[in-house]
């Protein structure tokens, strides 16, 4: 991102190895503060299969690791060029698929257009569920109270057969992913699902994130609340966001084998700055629990508004705004 937002401070560092859950808990669960924690990756799997010896001390993706071990058919892959409503455009394609376009585009793409137009970006991979005998990484400690995987490992949402099949299955099943892509790809502002916690391990590779506080939310949106700044890059419009010159930002520069947790309703924008897998678990426990519930109120209100509307015959001429 390129100083366009005003930046006032930064994400504290804290070795995740002298830390007690106690002071995590005091210090940044309880007051919902972002933090980045070092130490925590050293016996990982993940961390020595899945990368190769960069410059320096650096590590680099072995892409070959994952094309060999983990044929998956079905990914969900997003074109960071494209947008769909509030998210970025997503594709499905094979493991073997995102691989080639990924050496495809380092390689500088086949035309000028694909130049242009290939960052995509895996997201959301359920690799836990995917391939449950490959024990890849520990939940550290800090993270393991998770009533949200909890329920949803004892609880799986489809269990009829007939009326599932294999995508969904693995698409509904848990809140663990694996993230991966180029330098340059990125994830849009946003605040986590249901306003969970995540948290967020660079197995390798580099991240710049920007994080608005919850008490300044209502700056990045418009003057109904309807819709939200996508990208901080953008020229942001006054007229569209008339609040959003006023936003303050704290930001953190996220380097390999370090987790950064990310408190419930912190709005986000994320930038690999250097080729990057990470790996990712949305929760929630007695912490957030009131957050997650205010949220899910404020959904169930705003689908019967737009019933409401739809039943009403609105749909002409409105249906952006519906969609929104
Ligand atoms: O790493 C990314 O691109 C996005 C991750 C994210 O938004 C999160 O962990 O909440």
């Amino acid at each position: 991102m390129d100083g366009r937002v005003k930046v006032v401070g930064q994400v504290e560092r804290v070795d995740g190895t002298s830390l007690t859950y106690a002071e995590f808990v005091d210090r940044f669960m309880a007051p919902n503060r972002p933090v980045v924690l070092t130490g925590l990756t050293a016996s990982w799997r993940a961390c020595e299969d899945w990368t190769l010896p960069g410059p320096g001390h650096r590590r680099r993706p072995d892409l070959s690791f994952f094309a060999r071990n983990f044929p998956s058919p079905l990914l969900q892959v997003a074109d960071c060029s494209s947008r769909e409503f509030t998210d970025q455009k997503r594709l499905e394609m094979s493991m073997q698929e995102f691989i080639d376009r990924w050496v495809g585009h380092a390689h500088g793409g086949s035309s000028a257009g694909d130049r242009e137009s290939s960052l995509f970006y895996l997201k959301d991979w359920h690799l836990v569920k995917e391939y449950p005998d490959y024990i890849a990484y520990t939940t550290p400690t800090f993270f393991v109270d998770d009533w949200l995987n909890m329920y949803l490992d004892s609880h799986p949402i489809h269990r009829d057969s007939d009326i599932t099949n294999h995508k969904s299955e693995v698409n509904c099943s848990d809140y663990r992913f694996v993230y991966m892509g180029a330098k340059g790809t990125w994830t849009p502002l946003h605040a986590d699902v249901f306003r969970s916690y995540s948290w967020s391990a660079n197995v390798c590779g580099r991240k710049q994130w920007l994080f608005l506080p919850p008490s300044q939310s209502h700056r990045i949106f418009d003057r109904y609340m309807r819709s939200s700044v996508y990208n901080l890059n953008d020229d942001v419009s006054e007229k569209q966001f008339p609040e959003f010159n006023k936003t303050e930002w704290i930001e953190c520069i996220q380097e390999q084998n370090e987790i950064i947790f990310v408190p419930s309703g912190w709005y986000h924008q994320v930038h690999n700055l250097e080729d990057t897998i990470s790996i990712n678990h949305n929760w929630f426990n007695a912490y957030n629990l009131h957050w997650v519930t205010t949220k899910l109120q404020k959904n169930i209100s705003k689908t019967s508004e737009i019933f409401v509307m739809i039943l009403k015959g609105f749909a002409n001429g409105t249906w952006q705004q519906i969609q929104e």
